[in-house]
């Protein structure tokens, strides 16, 4: 085991509903720490580019206009193998699929607006939290 980070969205599903606060301490509940946080209104670029690897996908274009429509938080989560650690709290894509007490299957609308994302391998962790946020931003 090791200490690692990962990167999180809090959807915009989440932020129209006021759930971040619930979020982060389910987050932390589990022993991730929040090492870095922003709110921000991603521009569709950010959005495109963010989600680049689902392009050719047949959700692409909503899934983009979804995570525009409202702001998100962006975040950088560390602690003992962050990535599956976070993924377990997050529960399954589809919330119908969620096991019980996850993020997703408490307060996700769908699929969709399935409120948290999380980095799915170290790799992605490293390029997604560089898409956001510069070294000086995270403090552990
Ligand atoms: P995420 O990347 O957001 O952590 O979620 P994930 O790995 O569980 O799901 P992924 O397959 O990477 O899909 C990215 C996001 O696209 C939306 N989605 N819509 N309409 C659909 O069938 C569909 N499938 C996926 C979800 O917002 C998903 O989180
Ligand atoms: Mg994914």
């Amino acid at each position: 085991m090791a200490i690692t980070r990962t990167f999180s969205i809090i959807k915009p599903d989440a932020t129209r509903r006021n759930l971040t606060g619930a979020i982060n301490a389910m987050i932390e509940g589990a022993g991730l720490r929040i090492v870095a946080q922003k709110r921000l209104q991603l521009t569709q670029a950010q959005a495109e580019g963010f989600y680049a690897v689902h392009r050719e996908r047949g959700f692409f274009g909503e899934l983009v206009a979804f995570m525009i429509s409202g702001p998100v938080v962006v975040q950088v989560l560390e602690g003992e193998d962050a990535v599956p650690a976070y993924r377990a709290i997050m529960g399954a894509t589809n919330p119908a699929n969620a096991d019980a007490g996850t993020i997703r299957k408490i307060h996700a609308e769908s699929i969709e607006a399935n409120s948290v994302h999380g980095s799915d391998s170290d790799e992605n962790a490293a390029t997604e939290i560089a898409y956001f946020f510069a070294q000086t931003e995270i403090t552990g």
